[in-house]
């Protein structure tokens, strides 16, 4: 069995709250006490960190996301600019330029036959069209994914994991691009700095919101696309149904959030002394949420290691639920939406040539390799 999985039963089966005394944190791993952790952002507080270290005892490790790691009302005044960026009207705007992408890509898959899925397709199609969606300039990119590797490793502990992506990260180079000057007119990057200028927030303020969508949302959805694909693998019945009608590629996407809960674990902070499932939470412990372990909690879902793409995956917490649901889901669907249809319109059969190897991060789960072939 895959490897979280079984540590994922024995947290569920531990109870509603269970504290882990190696790490000195608590832990939800049921479906509903994730749920109720997610939805009381009074009590739960994501501004002492979402990450394992404590902002209150530990210090700040860098200067905090203006929306990540706030709780109302500042929260409140960066999400309304962001959701307000990331909204439909603004989403079908992108829309015939992200399904041209990905006819293009599908294109030149087909002619390879042979090719890796997660960094031919997983990765190599969001990074064409979302950089460019934000506006971001053409030179640098690269650091983007060595960026967010080192950043879903802090959330966790300080091991080898998180110091050799640290080594490889190049936070002031990232910090830089959320500036006005940075990024091209029309682009959802200028859109956040003029949303934020109607409001009177400062413009240092506005480009850590810029700054907030390159960190999270490029490898999150990466790891989507690559769940999604290993998913279709597996399951012949369900590329078949995919295929047979590619509307279906969005329940697809959204079913492989939920098996694969790309976004593994997040953290909130105590408020008060409170109970979950009858069990004390004393104010000030850490609560680790285990998003994965929740979305495969049979106390909720029938069958829930089966990838069903016809299953009714509403409720699921792999884009987060609450106030901190995340806010560019429309965009990461757009773009699931326009690569499998795609995919599945044109591609007629696909096999794994290879075993597929993990990617590690103490946050993201994912591939690092996929070998796939396609007709
Ligand atoms: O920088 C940020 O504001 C930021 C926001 C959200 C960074 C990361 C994330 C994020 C974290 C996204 C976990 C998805 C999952």
């Amino acid at each position: 069995m895959d490897a979280p999985l079984p540590g994922h039963a024995a947290l569920r089966d531990a109870g509603p709250y269970v504290w882990l005394s190696r790490y000195d944190i608590g832990a939800v791993a049921r479906y509903e006490q994730v749920r109720a952790v997610l939805a009381d952002w009074k009590t739960f507080s994501s501004a002492r960190g979402v990450g394992m270290e404590d902002f209150e005892v530990h210090g700040r490790f860098r200067l905090p996301s203006l929306i990540l790691e706030a709780d109302p009302p500042e929260h409140s005044v960066s999400r309304d600019i962001l959701s307000r960026v990331l909204s439909p009207l603004v989403l079908k705007t992108l829309r015939e330029r992200f399904f041209e992408e990905a006819d293009l890509l599908v294109s030149e898959l087909l002619e390879r036959r042979t090719f890796d899925g997660i960094k031919d397709l997983a990765e190599a199609y969001p990074l064409r069209v979302f950089p460019d969606a934000i506006g971001m300039s053409r030179d640098g990119r690269e650091k983007l994914l060595p960026h967010a590797d080192m950043l879903f490793n802090s959330f966790g502990p300080r091991n080898a994991l998180f110091q050799a992506s640290a080594d490889k990260a190049n936070f002031a180079w990232v910090d830089q691009q959320g500036r006005r000057e940075m990024l091209q007119p029309g682009g959802l990057g200028m859109m956040v700095h003029d949303a934020a200028e109607r409001k009177s927030m400062p413009p240092e303020k506005a480009a850590m919101l810029v700054r907030a969508l390159l960190q999270a949302g490029l490898d999150t959805t990466i790891n989507g696309l690559g769940a999604t694909l290993h998913c279709l693998l597996q399951a012949p019945d369900q590329w078949l149904l995919l295929r047979q009608d590619p509307s279906l590629a969005r329940a697809a996407f959204d079913e492989a959030i939920r098996l694969e809960s790309p976004v593994q674990t997040f953290f909130r902070t105590a408020t008060r002394d409170t109970t979950l499932g009858e069990i004390a939470v004393n104010s000030g412990d850490k609560v680790l949420m285990f998003l994965g372990a929740a979305n495969r909690d049979p106390r909720q879902w029938a069958a829930p290691d089966r990838y069903d793409i016809m299953r009714r995956t509403i409720g699921h917490v792999g884009f987060g639920a609450g106030i901190h649901a995340c806010v560019g889901q429309l965009l990461s669907k757009l773009e699931a939406e326009a690569l499998l249809s795609t995919f599945a319109r044109r591609v007629r059969s696909m096999e794994m040539t290879a075993s597929p190897e993990r990617r590690y991060n103490n946050t993201l789960r994912g591939l690092a390799t996929l070998p796939v072939a396609i007709r």
